[in-house]
């Protein structure tokens, strides 16, 4: 990682892990919104969110983070989608549809992100098995979010207010490789055609990388040990 900082900043920066679906999500709206950034690839298996630099840019150890033009450093995927999000077609200003956007975000935080997001992590990099507890744990969860979200669409183009917004680009994230994760999208005809909807989008791009060798269980060194 090099983090040398410049007199002055010229333009985005975003800290990212490029086999990450929650940094991925950044990278879709920045192409949608066509802004111009630096990306400084944070390998996460190789303890490069441990170290004290990096402590500077975000406590908390995770990607992605952006870095805006004046210099300040923001962490959490859903807070960077609302913050280059604001002021565009990506965003309602309606109060209510901007409440809906929000609470799509939360509910991708809280649910989607564990379970699909989870399971696929954990099977694909063999700290899972199909058959253990846990990752039948998640993936009973995931049947469960993929249902909500098929009922959802089955009556709704898109998440809020019948257009392409943040809410798309986040729960898209992790969904959109659920297959990965071994769950079969079949059954889920709605979420199926709403995934064509968003890859119809201007600009559309799908550049998740697999995991790196050091992401298995002992090979790396990151917050997930
Ligand atoms: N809620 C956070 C979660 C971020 C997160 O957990 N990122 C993972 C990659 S998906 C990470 O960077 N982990 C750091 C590490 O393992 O060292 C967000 O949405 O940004």
């Amino acid at each position: 990682m090099d983090v040398t900082r410049t007199i002055t900043r010229k333009g985005l920066r975003l800290y990212d892990y490029a086999a990450s679906c929650t940094c991925y999500k950044v990278r879709l709206l920045l192409a949608h919104l066509a802004l111009s950034y630096e990306r400084v690839p944070i390998d996460i298996f190789d303890g490069q969110t441990l170290t004290d630099e990096y402590t500077q840019i975000n406590p908390m150890r995770t990607t992605p983070v952006l870095e805006t033009v004046d210099g300040r450093y923001l962490p959490e995927s859903n807070a960077i989608l609302l913050y280059l999000a604001r002021g565009t077609a990506y965003l309602p200003s309606d109060s209510f549809e901007l409440a809906e956007v929000v609470r799509w975000l939360i509910y991708e935080q809280t649910d989607v992100v564990p379970t699909i997001g989870g399971l696929r992590f954990r099977l694909l990099v063999g700290r899972l098995e199909p058959s253990d507890p846990e990752a039948m744990r998640r993936r009973n969860g995931a049947i469960e979010v993929l249902s909500l979200l098929e009922n959802h669409l089955s009556v709704n183009e898109f998440f809020v207010g019948g257009q392409y917004t943040i809410a798309d680009i986040a729960i898209y994230g992790y969904t959109h490789l659920a297959h990965e994760a071994g769950l079969d999208l079949e059954p889920y005809a709605s979420l199926r055609s709403w995934f064509r909807r968003v890859e119809r989008q201007p600009a559309y791009v799908e550049d998740v990388e697999p995991y790196g060798a050091n992401a298995a269980p002992g090979a790396g060194h990151s917050i997930y040990g």
